[in-house]
């Protein structure tokens, strides 16, 4: 089992380059049928998407702590792509489950299947400065063996520019939703704004879902999603993985839930190259990040 799941070597689907054993799964996602009342949680990896989902599953229930640690994050809302020898899909685990659904996918726009907007289903889009999420998604492959060897950090974030990583290019990733925002049910938001002001923006997720919360519960959604709180929660950190497929001791999961831990890793060469790649990607949006709180 180690074997065949350890540092599997990228492949290529409809242009986007996705972990390799998710790629035996791919027609299963292409044909996957929404249900009305599906709900998704869209991110380029390493965004937010445990947080925004551990947020929403506390929504649902009402705040209440005991029904969200009946089963791990990746069990109570199934990542739409996954797939691992041995291990129901997250096609699999979705048609088995009740409604209503919440899904987790890092699919770009143009791969997202059309059978979400045909059963007019709402998405929340979380968005991540690029330069945190290129620190954390290197260290989350040095930690979790269904990636490729990462290399050094300067051969990672050569291949973050060319977009040579799982999920393929960020800059695309994030204009893309963001294009689609109007047109479509999404709520697209910020990491950045999460940390600023947790309870803004949860009260924004409570109301594009249509739930009402009583101060009392956003309170206690508040506590239970922060950073210390989630790190503590093995229903929440992934520590329920086995150590030879995710080593927390090589970089937990849960890593440092900060805006600007990139400053500790760039050189001030790597931030030069990084800035002009970033002006020649960014330069035909209006979509803007926050690089430090
Ligand atoms: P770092 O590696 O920078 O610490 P994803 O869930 O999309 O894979 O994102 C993981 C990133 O979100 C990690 O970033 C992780 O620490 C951070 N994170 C998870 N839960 C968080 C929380 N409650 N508050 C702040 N950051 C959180
Ligand atoms: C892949 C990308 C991502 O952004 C998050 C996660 C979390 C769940 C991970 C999965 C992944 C990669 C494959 C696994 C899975 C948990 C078990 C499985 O082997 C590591």
């Amino acid at each position: 089992m180690k074997d065949m799941t350890s540092r599997p070597p990228i492949k290529v689907v409809d242009g986007m380059p996705i972990l390799g054993p998710f790629a035996e799964n791919w027609e299963n996602v292409k044909t996957f049928q929404a249900r009305a009342g599906d709900l998704v949680i869209c991110t380029y990896p390493k965004s937010g998407t445990t947080w925004m989902s551990e947020i929403v599953d506390l929504i649902f229930s009402g705040g209440d702590a005991q029904k969200t640690q009946r089963d791990a994050i990746y069990l109570r809302v199934p990542f739409l792509e996954f797939a691992a020898p041995g291990m129901p899909s997250g096609t699999e685990a979705l048609n088995r489950m009740e409604s209503p659904r919440v899904i987790k996918s890092h699919l770009p726009v143009e791969l997202f299947p059309e059978t979400f907007w045909e059963k007019n289903c709402k998405v929340i889009y979380v968005a991540r400065n690029a330069k945190d999420v290129v620190v954390s998604y290197y260290h989350f492959y040095r930690m979790a063996v269904v990636h490729p060897e990462p290399g050094t950090w300067e051969e990672y974030l050569d291949a973050f520019m060319q977009g040579k990583v799982a999920f393929g290019p960020w800059s695309s990733h994030v204009k893309g939703w963001w294009e689609v925002r109007r047109q479509r049910d999404v709520l697209y938001l910020f990491y950045e704004d999460m940390l600023e002001d947790p309870k803004r923006e949860i009260q924004k997720v409570a109301e594009f879902i249509g739930k009402e919360l009583s101060e009392e519960v956003l309170e206690k959604i508040h506590q239970r999603t922060s950073f210390q709180a989630m790190k503590d929660n093995p229903m929440a950190n992934y520590t329920t993985i086995p150590s030879s497929v995710m080593d927390h001791s090589i970089s937990p999961f849960m890593r440092k839930g900060r805006c600007g831990d990139w400053k500790n890793h760039f050189t001030v060469a790597q931030n030069e190259r990084f800035d002009e790649y970033y002006g020649r990607e960014m330069s035909d949006t209006d979509l803007s990040f926050r690089f430090q709180d």
